[in-house]
């Protein structure tokens, strides 16, 4: 019996993703540039690293004498959390392989990285693949945070890729993955197998992107998804005109989620992490800038408004982030005896014992279950910060303030706060035409690194701005993106991420414009993703890539009507 389907999603899956000009041929070889160096830590990387450090940047060109297209072996993987567009790096993967040869064959590890080590895979057929185009979610082979790491993790995976007979693998995942990308491929090299390792950067909270990777694929349809719903919640302020709606957004560490989707919806106050910790912002100076403007707005007759505030919050208020640097540490040494005390109240006595007098103040002052959270870590040493409940904790101490302040008479401010939290709806969502061919491309490029039996590398395309026949598409050594950063009381090489950075143009454009959108209300209603129609609406880039390519964004106004 056939699955029934809507008719939008027909309609994508016979959607064709775009490609750049130098992948739609045959004609395709790797150009090789000079070596590279990591920014800092080199000789810590160089030793980690003997094999594979200093590799040279690979571009994919168009011209003859390219790598030859024998029959090749090649798995996929899916790690971390989903990102729009996944099922089209697969996608991009099958379709390169199967042109360039019909012979070769394409396995999808299931469940993860813990797929890999325990070798459990399914081959992809052309059938599975074309149900799975241009679709959203990772569905087609699962995913699973499981690490890649221990020695009896690389042991099992080279001896899993010696019987699959395997020539490459493709990690799909976000800044950790492609570090144990990394080190996967640094010790297949140093053992002699012939599987290559190439990295695919992936996740919704746009962390991995630097001068060689413009953009992790998911970040346009997750900043357009919460958008639009942002939009819908503006709108209904401004109808009921008497609820303050706190907005929680996923996005982990990095505040670009928040500031993406500000700068769509321009609600009255969108908090940035980073421009707190860079300020040594304390959370009571956040609950009076709050309360201030809800003040402010209620003398001019709102008592309505809309809060962005970022998942990752916690992390960078300078007390909370102490505290939270502290109970790593003592977790990387205690973990295992602190999860074991049965009761939340013996914890709490542990952790006072062994925090500064400070840490122990700011933990204690949190409600439980924000305690109980700050204890746990992903396999990759981050606080699970997606079940932190921060917009709660900001509607409470502000009401607080409320209160206080009409105690005092110096407000008569309505309060009424609504708390919302968008995280998981965004992040598999249908892909965007922009994440569609992005991700396509990704995959399609990264057979090209396989071919040329590049291995440490991160597939890259860039030029994301311009329309995608003019896609440039690489590989950048992973090595080079490395830096030594203490995880759970250890150094250890990672890739850097990128936060949202002051001085770019993105958040320069925030910090012109928020002390008017805090008090008027200039909301923008982006609607939703548009699949079909006119390119300047369905296939533009998040405002965030524009600006930080300095590309003028086309007001919304100006694009109804206009045609390719
Ligand atoms: P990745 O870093 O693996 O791409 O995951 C991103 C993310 O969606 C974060 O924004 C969020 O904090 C986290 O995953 C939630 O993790 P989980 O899926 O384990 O609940």
């Amino acid at each position: 019996m056939s699955r029934e389907i809507s008719a939008l999603q027909r309609a994508r899956l016979g959607y064709q993703p775009k490609l750049p000009k130098a992948l739609r041929t045959t004609r395709t070889k790797v150009e090789l540039g000079a070596p590279t160096e990591p920014a800092t830590d080199r000789e810590k990387i160089k030793e980690l690293f003997p094999n594979t450090y200093g590799q040279p940047l690979a571009a994919i060109v168009e011209g003859e004498g390219g790598p030859v297209v024998a029959p090749l072996n090649v798995g996929v993987v899916l790690s971390g959390g989903q990102a729009p567009g996944g099922h089209n790096v697969i996608a991009g993967l099958f379709d390169a392989l199967k042109s360039a040869n019909e012979e070769s064959r394409l396995f999808g590890f299931l469940k993860g990285p813990g797929g890999v080590i325990k070798g459990q895979y399914k081959e992809l057929t052309a059938e599975l693949i074309d149900e799975y185009r241009n679709t959203g979610g990772f569905d087609m082979i699962m995913s699973g945070r499981d690490k890649i790491e221990k020695p009896e993790h690389l042991a099992a995976c080279k001896k899993n890729f010696a019987e699959m007979d395997l020539d490459g693998l493709v990690v799909i995942g976000g800044d950790d993955s492609n570090t144990n990308a990394a080190v996967l491929a640094e010790y297949l090299l140093a053992e002699g197998s012939k599987t290559v390792i190439i990295g695919a950067p992936k996740t919704i909270d746009g962390d991995m992107k630097n001068g060689r990777i413009e953009a992790s694929f998911g970040f346009d349809t997750a900043c357009k998804t919460y958008s639009e719903l942002i939009g819908n919640i503006c709108r209904d302020a401004t109808s009921a005109v008497k609820y303050w709606h706190f907005i929680r957004l996923m996005g982990r560490a990095a505040s670009h989620v928040a500031l993406e989707c500000a700068l769509q919806t321009q609600p009255n106050i969108t908090l940035i992490s980073e421009e707190i910790h860079t300020k040594g912002i304390t959370l009571e100076e956040i609950v009076n800038y709050i309360a201030d403007v809800v003040h402010r707005r209620s003398q001019a007759g709102k008592n309505y408004g809309v809060l962005v505030v970022p998942e990752g919050l916690p992390e960078f208020i300078p007390d909370i982030k102490a505290m939270i640097d502290e109970l790593s540490s003592i977790l990387g040494r205690d973990e295992e005896y602190i999860q074991r005390l049965g009761v939340h109240s013996e914890r709490v006595q542990y952790l006072s014992g062994h925090l500064s007098e400070r840490s122990a103040r700011v933990y204690s002052c949190l409600p439980q279950d924000i305690q109980e959270v700050l204890l746990r870590r992903d396999s990759h040493g981050n606080v699970p910060l997606s079940q932190v409940e921060t917009e709660r904790l900001l509607m409470d101490l502000v009401s607080n303030r409320i209160r206080q302040m009409k105690s005092r008479g110096k407000t008569n401010a309505r309060f009424s706060p609504l708390g919302h939290f968008f995280g998981y709806e965004g992040r598999s969502a249908m892909p965007t035409n922009f994440d569609a061919n992005y991700c396509y491309s990704l995959g399609f490029a990264a057979v090209q690194l396989i071919r040329a039996r590049l291995t440490g590398y991160t597939v890259n395309v860039q030029n994301l701005t311009k329309p995608s026949n003019e896609w440039i598409a690489g590989g950048t050594p992973v090595t080079m993106m490395l830096n030594m950063e203490v995880r759970k009381g250890k150094a250890v090489p990672v890739i850097r991420k990128a936060l949202v950075d002051l001085e770019d143009a993105p958040f320069k454009k925030f910090a012109e414009n928020r002390e008017r959108w805090a008090l008027n209300d200039e909301y923008v209603f982006p609607g939703p993703i548009q699949y079909f129609g006119p390119p300047e609406i369905s296939d533009a880039p998040t405002k965030t890539l524009a600006l930080e390519k300095d590309e003028a964004i086309v007001p919304e106004a100006e694009l109804v009507g206009r045609s390719s």
